[in-house]
């Protein structure tokens, strides 16, 4: 498997500079139209700052009940199929194709309640011996913040549109933020550095698959209609954080009130009423479908993307999304990496059809 990291590069850069292009006006992308949508939004009830961090105690009982995620892999729940209304016609972000709004029909499915963790990648490694791309390839890309001073002593390269994302050598699955860190301190938090093939693969072994983008979102909304978030329309509900996303100046300051500056052991925050945690924030998580940016009004029912593409849809934004430059967190929004790519801000979930 050869890739030119040069077209690796440029793929990646040029999804790094959608990220980025809230601070440059006028950019083709589209982010530009980022802070006058944002301005129509409802007054939240307290600002970044004041909200408190989740009091996580009832999770962490939940998750003590479940075996501390020591089982083989995720547990899921029921998904009951039914109609809902897939994208939005007040879109955060235009050029992403998150409109126009449409009727989308999906039949009832499984989902697994969290990101799949390092514990669980890491049963799969194992009964697999299982290589992940960014391991073959050798490096994969960490958010600059992440990084030790000896590491970033030794890149000379750097994403030109999106200085903050860095190419490491040796940065995979099992060393996060490069050689000199480990993802066994941290089994807990969703995987990170797996790309769409190693999320097929990971889902194939489990007897299970990716959802599509249809199955994602509309398990995003949890029975809410026309709503920004899992849990409504206030992105500070009681004035506590439900998700795990950046507060302060991006992308020099993140000031963790959320109580993570990283990613979060996963199920730290609410769930929606379907029982899923962290569908916005953490990590985001790959999809089956191919990218497209234009939609049909027509009525689907289970649609699963365009046939073919370069390019595979991601939802639900990460713990590096802040309104403005990437307000990317909410079920309508949604994003694109090619199928090989790999990051420190993305991971994954499974679906299927029966209980696993
Ligand atoms: C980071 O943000 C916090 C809270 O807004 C502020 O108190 C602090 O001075 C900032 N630090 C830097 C290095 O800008
Ligand atoms: C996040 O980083 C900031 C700035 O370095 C620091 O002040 C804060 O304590 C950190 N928060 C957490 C939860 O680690
Ligand atoms: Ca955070
Ligand atoms: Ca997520």
């Amino acid at each position: 498997m050869v890739r030119s990291s040069l077209a690796f590069l440029f793929v990646f850069g040029c999804v790094c500079l959608c990220e980025s292009a809230a601070q440059q006006a006028g950019s083709s992308c589209g982010c530009d139209k980022l802070s006058r949508a944002a301005a129509e939004r409802p007054a939240e009830e307290k600002t970044e700052a004041a909200a408190h961090k989740y009091s996580q105690g009832a999770n962490e009982r939940l998750y003590e009940a479940r075996g501390n995620g020591k089982t083989i892999q995720s547990q899921m729940v029921l998904i009951p199929g039914g109609e809902f209304l897939m994208g939005t016609d007040d879109p955060g972000i235009p050029a992403d194709g998150e409109g126009p709004q449409r009727l989308v029909y999906v039949d009832s499915f499984y989902m697994d309640i969290h990101e799949v963790t390092n514990r669980h990648f890491q049963n799969f490694v194992e009964a697999r011996e299982y290589k992940t791309q960014a391991e073959i390839f050798k490096d994969s890309f960490v958010f600059e913040g992440l990084l030790s001073d000896s590491v970033k002593d030794q890149i000379a390269q750097a994403v030109a549109a999106a200085p903050w994302w860095l190419p490491v050598k040796g940065a995979d699955w099992k060393h996060p933020e490069g050689p000199d860190s480990t993802s066994a301190d941290r089994l807990d938090h969703p995987v990170l550095h797996v790309s769409w093939e190693d999320a097929v693969a990971y889902c194939s072994w489990a007897n299970k698959r990716l959802p599509t983008e249809a199955e994602w979102e509309y398990a995003c909304r949890g029975g809410l209609k026309d709503r920004l978030y899992p849990w409504g329309n206030k992105l500070y509900p009681k004035g506590e954080h439900y998700a795990n996303l950046w507060q302060g100046d991006f992308p020099n300051n993140n000031s963790g009130d959320d109580g993570y500056n990283k990613t979060s052991p996963v199920m730290s925050f609410p769930a929606n009423s379907f029982g899923l945690y962290d569908m916005v924030g953490n990590v985001w998580e790959w999809t089956s479908d191919w990218w497209t940016v234009i939609h049909t009004t027509d009525h689907q029912q289970n649609p699963t993307g365009p046939p073919s593409g370069t390019d595979k849809v991601k939802k639900g934004g990460s713990y590096m999304c802040h309104k403005s430059y990437c307000y990317r967190y909410r079920c309508a929004a949604r994003s694109q990496n090619t199928p090989d790519s790999s990051a420190s801000n993305l991971g994954f979930r499974c679906v299927s059809k029966e209980q696993q």
